[in-house]
């Protein structure tokens, strides 16, 4: 019996189908997806291996814009997207989670057209001990002429967003991204190197049974926020009302977090599912921020049909006013999270 392989496809391959479909297109775009996918596979090389590698886990010893503990492989992963990243001069900004300010990048071999902003290794405080992490990338256009970049071209809201993905490096690799023509899935195969196409197309269920939140926060979230997850929980209020106007009518979820957005984003992908993280008392606007986490992953959740809301709209709208602006998150099966901003917006508005 011969066995006949998968889908062979390779990731660069599928964009430059896609760049087919615009014969004007210059690459710039196809060989940036590249630069990404090749800075994917060093970091998921060293990512593997971390537990092998002497002084590569643990902290610097240092804190980030956030105030937040930087792990080395932060600093590793980042410095690895800003080496790759537009070395034919196709970007003119690059931001990230790991740095206060953007960069503005050598445009001089190129165009300068596009602008990227990136958390190079999301959920770390988790990689010591062997859990999924991810990066998660957006990607915009220039504004404004080469000569005259300013900040408009970086401070763009979600719904400009020319390409958006993610990596998850897990049990195996992936890479997911969307440029607006679906969601496609990528994972690679260590012995060529490759990400190859395995997930075309992906649709996310309009319910879901999954919701992932940081439970602990309880006495730290807003009424509304509390009468949510436990909607979400019970299937029904306090009185033993039903979970009304939600597609799940009637049954209790289940709950998953990892505490690694990429990994927990992934799942609820694919099974169907929400993810929020509510405004707390530590956080009053939310933890996650809106450039390099929440306006990408809303990007490729409505790509798949589904939403991602701040709670009161859809986060694609929501305009940044800095590079780390954080927002609340309410992120997966388009019934659920309509439900939920439905549910945050009419209590907020009975205040
Ligand atoms: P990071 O970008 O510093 O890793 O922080 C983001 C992470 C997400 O991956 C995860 O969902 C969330 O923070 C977990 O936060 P908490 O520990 O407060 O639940
Ligand atoms: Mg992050």
């Amino acid at each position: 019996m011969t066995l006949a392989p998968k889908n062979l496809q390779t990731i660069e391959s599928h964009v430059l189908d896609l760049q087919r479909l615009h014969p004007s297109a210059s690459g710039d775009f196809t060989s940036l997806l590249n630069d990404i996918s090749f800075a994917a596979k060093v970091v998921s090389r060293d990512v593997t291996k971390a537990g092998l590698v002497e002084d590569i886990l643990g902290s610097t010893g240092e804190q980030n814009i956030q105030g937040e503990v930087v792990q080395k492989l932060d600093n590793f992963a980042n410095n690895v997207f800003l080496k790759c990243l537009g070395r034919r001069g196709q970007v003119c900004i690059m931001g990230s989670e790991e740095m206060e300010d953007p960069v503005f990048a050598d445009t001089s071999q190129g165009t300068g057209k596009y602008i990227v902003v990136f958390d190079p290794l999301d959920g770390s405080s988790n990689i010591d001990a062997n859990v999924s992490v991810g990066t998660i990338f957006g990607i915009w256009k220039r504004i404004s002429k080469l000569a005259q970049i300013n900040e408009d071209d970086l401070l763009q809201p979600g719904s400009e967003l020319v390409a958006s993905g993610y990596i998850i490096y897990g049990s195996s690799t992936m890479f997911v991204y969307t440029a607006g023509n679906g969601v496609h899935g990528f994972t690679l195969d260590p012995s060529i190197g490759e990400f190859l196409l395995s997930h075309e197309n992906i649709m996310t269920p309009f319910g879901g049974k999954i919701y992932s939140v940081n439970e602990a926060y309880e006495p730290r979230w807003s009424p509304e926020v509390k009468e949510v997850v436990r909607q979400l929980k019970y299937g029904r209020d306090t009185k033993g009302t039903t979970r009304k106007d939600a597609p799940t009518e009637g049954a209790g979820m289940s709950s998953r977090y990892i505490g690694s957005l990429v990994a927990d984003f992934h799942r609820n992908l694919l099974y169907g599912g929400v993810y929020l993280y509510p405004p707390t008392t530590e956080h009053p606007r939310g933890k996650l921020r809106l450039m390099c986490e929440a306006a990408p992953l809303a990007m490729i959740v409505e790509n798949a049909g589904g939403y991602a809301s701040d709670g009161t709209g859809s986060i694609l709208d929501v305009v940044p006013d800095n590079l780390h602006m954080r927002v609340p998150l309410y992120i997966g099966s388009r019934g659920d999270v309509l439900w939920m901003e439905k549910m945050i917006s009419e209590s907020s508005s009975a205040l």
